[in-house]
């Protein structure tokens, strides 16, 4: 019996040997130490010896199964570890390698954020807000609280989108409701800009489009005068197109300011000489403005007895248009790649 059991001891060791792989390894240890394998069938035949052979056969066996265990274990160890190296091997990331694919290339902003962006950080510099509106106004605080009842002939000279069965709401043609919507919210004083969407319902050409942008602006405050907006306009002109910029001031209705003036700048092409682009004026016009009119303040619950301020309007499109010399508005509403690239 003591020889049948090194021999298997022999066998397994040898056996071992070979194996590379857990599924080797396991059928080998089910061929030899599974509950019908070699160790088991020796274990039986030893049941059929006299008293004193099976025990020293017995504590043989025991011996012998402890050693064929432990080589088991330390094979399994090593094909384990066989196993984790492989799998890193194969996992393996080259942290130097280019990415692959196509990338896409870099975006930039588009013309009319970038002016937006410029100007929004000026009128901060000046202690200006920048506030916000909805672009789906009532048309309360887009005609009616500024000064314009239903009525009025001036209503016409914006007209705009109406939203099919909200005959109150209008997408707004101005960036003007924010001046009682900021009153209402902010209270006076107030030095607040809004720039922001406008839609209006025009036959489009070069100078006009359905959708384009402003930036509104809102000065309320005791003894403020004309001599203080011109002042603001003249800063903004100056910074946009450089300081031999001029502008000039010339009546205007507008309903919601008293008095209301049409802004023009020197025009950028002709430096004012005059030229096909300003229509040989040497200007250009590029916002609407004036002193907000009474009854604006009173909607926006202000004093026109204690306070006076004074609002203006810059198409802001337009003045992307003139700072680039871009001659056809449609282009910059119209999402052509080549346009936008060269911003
Ligand atoms: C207004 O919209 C007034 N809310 C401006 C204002 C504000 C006046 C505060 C007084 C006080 P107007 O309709 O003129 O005014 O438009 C102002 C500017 O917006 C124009 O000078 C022009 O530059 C631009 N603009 C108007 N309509 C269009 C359009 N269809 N396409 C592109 N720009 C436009």
């Amino acid at each position: 019996m003591k020889e049948q059991l090194d021999q298997l001891k022999q066998f397994a060791l040898e056996s071992l040997q070979g194996v590379t792989d857990n599924d080797s390894l396991e059928r080998l240890r089910v061929e030899i130490l599974g509950r019908k394998g070699k160790m088991a069938e020796l274990m039986k035949a030893m049941a059929t010896l006299g008293d004193e052979d099976r025990k020293a056969a017995g504590a043989a066996a025991n011996e012998i199964k402890a050693a064929i265990e432990g080589a088991f274990a330390t094979v399994a160890g090593r094909v384990e570890s066989a196993a984790r190296s492989e799998r890193l091997g194969r996992e393996w990331i080259d942290v130097t390698e280019p990415t692959i694919g196509v990338r896409s290339g870099m975006g930039n902003l588009h013309p009319v954020t970038q002016v937006r962006e410029d100007l929004e950080d000026l009128f901060s510099s000046m202690g200006f807000i920048v506030a916000d509106g909805p672009e789906l106004e009532s048309e309360y605080y887009n005609f009616t609280a500024l000064n314009i009842p239903a009525t009025h002939p001036a209503r016409d000279m914006q007209d705009t989108f109406y939203i099919e069965g909200h005959p109150d709401m209008v997408m707004r043609t101005h960036t003007s409701p924010v001046q009682i919507r900021s009153m209402q919210k902010y209270g006076v004083p107030l030095r607040a800009i809004v720039p922001g969407r406008c839609f209006r319902n025009e036959a489009t050409d070069v100078r006009h489009e359905h959708t384009f942008h402003q930036l509104e602006g809102v000065v309320i405050d005791k003894g403020i005068t004309l001599g203080h907006m011109k002042g603001v306009l003249e800063t903004v002109a100056k910074h946009l197109y450089g300081s031999e910029t001029q502008i000039r001031l010339r009546p205007k209705f507008y309903p919601f300011v008293e008095p209301g003036v049409n802004g023009e700048v020197t025009c950028f092409l002709c430096k004012g000489a005059g030229c096909r682009l300003c229509k040989k004026s040497g200007w250009l016009e590029v916002f609407g403005a004036g002193m907000i009119h009474p009854n604006v303040l009173r909607e926006g619950g202000v004093d026109p007895d204690v306070y006076s301020g004074f609002a203006f309007g810059f198409g802001l499109t337009r003045l992307v248009m003139l700072k680039y010399g871009i001659d056809d508005i449609r282009h910059l509403e119209g999402g052509d790649l080549r346009f936008l690239k060269q911003f």
